[in-house]
């Protein structure tokens, strides 16, 4: 309250300083430091590996590119999770080794030191597995529009490379088992569930699990129906087998992953809660805006696509909360266009406006983790390509990682003329506490127009006095066609690997106190106040 009264007093004056300077809108922000106004978890931002990965089993050597590691640690702290479609397609198949290479560890339990330097794809086998995924990921591509799936098997071997990609590279993984593995009752067949669960504490591999992916979309892709009650049910039994394993006891369990609520899909969330509500850790859910066959450039950029997500996360905590209070909810799976994203937009720099929204404003309404589909995969809508480069989306989410910490607070922007539809958005977190020469107090305000000229923003009094770092975000190329652009500058420098084991600096640009905050059109920027000396953040 105070800091709006505050904010309220000093508007008019900054507006009389504005007036004059015709290039820029001016736009106010009030902040609220004093107050968490809530709090996710540390692994806010993480990734997914789609399951089909494993759809031909040497694909998961790339899970071994040093390359590959070198991206996934700086995402580090944040789950992994393995998932997707076809996961309920998956059969593990123990005896099928036939691509165990002989100096693979094949007894021995895990052990991290000699693992992640030994088990390290050489350049050549790189370049060649790089140029077959090109043309994997195009028949994957095409099952998934097909909508017919084939059922795979997966062995030991893939699991292996699969932990130690997680365990190498920091990030916690998440087994998602399949749930279309059903008795002639319709009740869930956990035998080879068990399988892999007994191999995976054999070898001491620690993670977390799920149980079935999209049940609501079960007829389309298998013709029959899993209603929520059973389903809740099939995960009570899978707590029980995780309780009777010593390694599992403990083990964390997500579930059930169902697509955006509607018409019976509520019931099902409902009907799951009710019954499998105490055997699940969070409850989790998938979110997508458009459809990637029939998007445009204009939804990216478009305000009332973005507040999608507010009605519809909204209305899932409604329902958690009625029938399971206190339950943490997840997106699960959640990217810009469902259908593997849309070609020229999910990959290019413009999907920064959804990811960074959805990362805000998620945070802001109250979901704990969002799980980005993918990190690596087919389909456009990933954070590192098929040649292993990052995208932009993934350095949106590497500075996303360093800068901003899980205490959310209150910020709000006001245009001059009204909302303006809302095309300036901001949000506010304290700065993590990891950040590079980060200061008790710290807050980081992450800010995007969606529009295509120039915003300037004032800050509340007591706040306009901290010196600023800003990381501003704009396309690799200039001009509106820039929007497409699969590079991004920070501060105006294009940002690149070094090397394969070497991420560039990502330095701020100081700014002195007092000064305003220029925010470029069509960009986004993360503006670190290091003297707000926030109360919430010390
Ligand atoms: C990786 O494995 C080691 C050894 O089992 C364990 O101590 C460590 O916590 C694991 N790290 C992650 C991120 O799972
Ligand atoms: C497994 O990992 C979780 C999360 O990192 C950790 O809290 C737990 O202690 C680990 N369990 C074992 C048995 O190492
Ligand atoms: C900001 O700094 C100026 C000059 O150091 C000081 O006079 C003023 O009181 C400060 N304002 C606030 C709100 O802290
Ligand atoms: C002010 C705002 O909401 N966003 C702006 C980004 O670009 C310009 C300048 O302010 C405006 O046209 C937008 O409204």
């Amino acid at each position: 309250m105070l800091g709006y009264l505050i904010f309220a007093l000093f508007q008019a004056p900054y507006l009389c300083v504005f007036a004059d300077v015709k290039e820029y809108d001016s736009v106010f922000v009030s902040m609220h430091v004093d107050r968490i106004h809530r709090r996710v978890s540390d692994h806010f931002l993480s990734v997914a590996i789609d399951a089909s990965l494993v759809a031909e089993e040497k694909y998961m050597y790339l899970l071994s590119s040093p390359k590959l590691r070198t991206l996934a640690k700086a995402l580090s702290p944040a789950f992994l999770r393995f998932g997707g479609t076809k996961q309920d397609f998956m059969i593990f198949a123990p005896e099928n080794d036939l691509l165990k290479p002989r100096d693979f560890p094949n007894t021995s339990p895990f052990h991290e030191e000699d693992i992640c330097a030994r088990l390290e794809l050489p350049p050549l086998l790189e370049d060649r597995l790089k140029r077959e995924w090109a043309k994997q990921e195009v028949l994957l591509q095409k099952e998934e529009m097909e909508g017919v799936i084939k059922r795979v098997k997966f062995s030991e071997y893939a699991v292996d490379l699969l932990y130690t990609f997680a365990n190498c590279s920091g990030l916690e993984l998440i087994f998602g088992l399949n749930a279309l593995l059903r008795t002639h009752g319709n009740v869930w067949d956990s035998r080879n569930a068990e399988k892999l669960l007994s191999y995976c504490e054999s070898k001491q591999y620690n993670m977390s699990w799920e149980l079935g992916n999209e049940p609501n979309s079960y007829e389309k892709k298998a013709g029959f129906r899993v209603d929520g009650y059973q389903l809740g049910q099939d995960f009570v039994h899978l707590r029980t087998i995780l309780q009777e394993s010593k390694l599992y006891q403990m083990a964390k369990l997500y579930g059930p992953d169902i697509g955006q609520p509607r018409d019976h899909r509520r019931d099902l969330l409902e009907g799951f809660l009710k019954s499998g509500a105490k055997a699940i850790d969070a409850c989790t859910w998938h979110h997508y805006y458009v459809n990637g066959r029939d998007t445009s450039l204009e939804d990216f950029l478009d305000p009332e696509v973005l507040d999608t997500l507010a009605t519809k996360t909204n209305e899932v905590l409604q329902t958690t909360e009625q029938v399971s209070p206190g339950m943490k909810v997840w997106l699960g799976e959640t990217s810009s266009a469902y259908g593997g994203g849309a070609l020229g937009l999910s990959d290019t720099f413009v999907a920064g406006f959804m990811w960074l929204d959805k990362l805000g404003l998620a945070a802001k309404l109250g979901l704990d983790v969002i799980i980005r589909q993918v990190l690596l995969g087919s389909g456009t809508y990933h954070l590192v390509d098929s040649n292993l480069d990052p995208l932009p989306d993934y350095w949106l989410s590497v500075l996303y990682k360093r800068l901003v910490g899980p205490e959310v607070l209150n910020a709000e922007a006001f245009a001059p003329h009204g909302a303006k539809k809302r095309r300036l958005r901001t949000y506010l977190h304290c700065t993590n506490k990891r950040a590079p020469n980060a200061r008790r107090g710290a807050v980081t305000l992450f800010a995007l127009n969606l529009s295509g000229s120039p915003a300037r923003l004032s800050l509340p009094p007591h706040l306009s006095n901290s010196s600023v770092v800003a990381f501003v975000l704009e396309a690799g190329e200039t001009g509106y066609q820039g929007l497409y652009s699969r590079s991004v500058q920070l501060n105006g420098e294009v940002l690149k690997l070094v090397d394969d084991r070497t991420l560039p600096s990502l330095q701020g640009a100081p700014l002195p106190p007092r000064d305003h905050l220029k925010l470029p059109s069509f960009s986004f920027t993360f503006y670190v106040l290091k003297d707000a000396n926030a109360q919430a953040c010390r």
